[in-house]
C-alpha cells in the first residue's frame, strides 16, 4: 500500500533532510506534496530524479493527504496541523507546538513508540536534543531504573536553521580574514542582543524563561520526563550552541536506582539497545564526535564511566545527527511505525 504524503517546511534544514530520508528509507508515497510558507513557494525540489515545486501551505491542500510531516516553526504547525488533521490526515510535528499537551503522543520510537497508538491525529517529534539523550537512557532506566539526570549540551548551529549555518561560516571567513564579524541571528533571532558564535560559545539557546533557564533547557526537561513516564525523574540541563554545522553533542550525568552497578554493566545495556551505537574505548582513543556522528541515522555513545564519589552516579557522552535522528529520521520513524502497526486510522 501507499500514501499520500505531505513534507510542510520542505525546504528548510529539516525539511531537506526529510526528504533524503523519505527517499533512502524508500518510503512507501504514492503522491508527494510539497508545501511552505508563502516565501519559499514557487522553490524548486528534486526527489527521486523528479523536480516538484513548493507550493504554500493552506487549510486546503490537506485534502486526501494521509500523512503531513511537519517542520515550518510553531505557528505554521498550530495553525494548519488541526486543518491537516480535519482533513484525515496524521500529522507529525517536528515543532514544539504540541510536545507538552496531554493529548498528543512524544514519541522517541526506541523509547516509547507504543505511545503513537493513542494518538487523536497529532504525533510530536521531540526536540533534537532530547530525542538523542532519552534514547541513550532508555536502556539505563529500563535495567537501573533512573532517578536523575544533569545534562550540558554542545549544539550545533543547524538546530537554529539554515540562516545560522550561513551566519557561522561568514563570520568563520570574516574572523580568518582579518575582518569584524557580523552578529545579526544567533544567539536567539529578535532577540535584543547578538553575538558571534564563530570561535565562541553561546550559553543560550532559545529565549529565557523567568524561571532562569532558556526554553531549549526547560525542552529538555519537561519532554524527558513525558517521553520516559516518569514525573518523578530530576532532569536539570544547560544548553550551549557551539560553532560547528552538524550534530548535537552532550554530557549527560546520570544516578541510578540500583546499587552496585557497574560501568561495565551500563556500557553492555547501551550497547544492546536499538539505535544505538557504543563507540566506548579509552585506551584506543575512541569515542564519538559530531563531525563523524553526521549523516548517521544513529546515536552514539561513549566516555562512560562511573562517578567517584556518588556509587550510583554515571558519566555519559552522547552524539548524534540532530537533523536526522533529532528531526526527520525520527519523524520517518514514526510515520513508518503508523503504518507497519496499522495505527494510521482511530
Ligand atoms: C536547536 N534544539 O538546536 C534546537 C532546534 O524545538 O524543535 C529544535 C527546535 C525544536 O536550536
Amino acid at each position: 500500500q501507499q500514501y499520500n504524503v505531505a513534507v510542510v517546511g520542505a525546504t528548510g534544514a529539516v525539511g531537506v533532510k526529510m526528504l533524503e530520508t523519505l527517499e533512502q528509507k524508500n518510503f512507501p508515497i504514492k503522491e508527494l506534496l510539497l508545501l511552505s510558507s508563502k516565501r519559499s513557494a514557487g522553490k524548486q525540489v528534486e526527489y527521486k530524479g523528479n523536480t516538484y515545486t513548493v507550493q504554500e501551505a493552506t487549510p486546503e491542500s490537506f485534502e486526501g493527504v494521509d500523512i503531513a510531516l511537519f517542520s515550518a516553526g510553531g505557528s505554521v504547525s498550530k495553525k494548519l496541523a488541526p486543518e491537516a488533521v480535519k482533513r484525515g490526515a496524521v500529522v507529525v510535528d517536528n515543532t514544539s507546538a504540541y510536545r507538552m499537551d496531554p493529548e498528543v503522543p512524544l514519541v522517541v520510537p526506541e523509547v516509547n513508540e507504543g505511545d503513537i497508538q493513542q494518538h487523536n491525529g497529532i504525533i510530536a517529534n521531540p526536540n533534537c536534543s532530547t530525542i538523542q539523550m532519552v534514547a541513550a537512557l532508555k536502556p539505563v532506566q529500563e535495567q537501573f531504573g533512573l532517578s536523575r539526570v544533569i545534562v550540558s549540551t554542545y549544539q550545533a548551529v543547524s538546530g537554529a536553521g539554515n540562516e545560522a549555518v550561513d551566519e557561522l561560516r561568514n563570520q568563520a571567513k570574516s574572523f580568518l580574514e582579518g575582518e569584524e564579524m557580523q552578529a545579526d541571528l544567533l544567539p536567539v533571532s529578535g532577540e535584543k542582543k547578538h553575538y558571534p558564535i564563530a570561535f565562541n560559545a553561546l550559553p543560550q539557546i532559545d529565549v529565557f524563561q523567568e524561571n532562569g533557564y532558556t526554553f531549549e533547557e526547560m525542552k529538555m526537561i519537561n519532554e524527558t520526563k513525558k517521553i520516559m513516564h516518569d514525573d518523578g525523574i530530576q532532569v536539570a540541563a544547560t544548553c550551549v550552541r557551539l560553532p560547528f554545522f552538524t550534530s548535537h553533542a552532550e554530557s549527560v550525568y546520570v544516578e541510578v536506582n540500583n546499587e552496585g552497578v557497574t560501568a561495565e554493566q551500563l556500557k553492555e545495556a547501551i550497547k544492546n539497545a536499538d539505535g544505538i551505537v557504543l563507540e566506548d574505548d579509552p585506551e584506543n582513543q575512541v569515542y564519538p564526535t559530531p563531525l563523524e556522528a553526521a549523516g548517521k541515522s544513529d546515536v552514539f555513545v561513549g566516555r562512560i564511566r562511573k562517578d567517584l564519589d556518588n556509587e550510583k552516579g554515571f558519566h555519559l557522552w552522547v552524539v548524534s545527527d540532530n537533523l536526522l535522528k533529532g528531526a526527520a529520521w525520527n519523524s520517518v520513524q514514526i510515520a513508518e511505525s503508523l503504518i507497519k502497526n496499522n495505527w494510521l486510522s482511530k
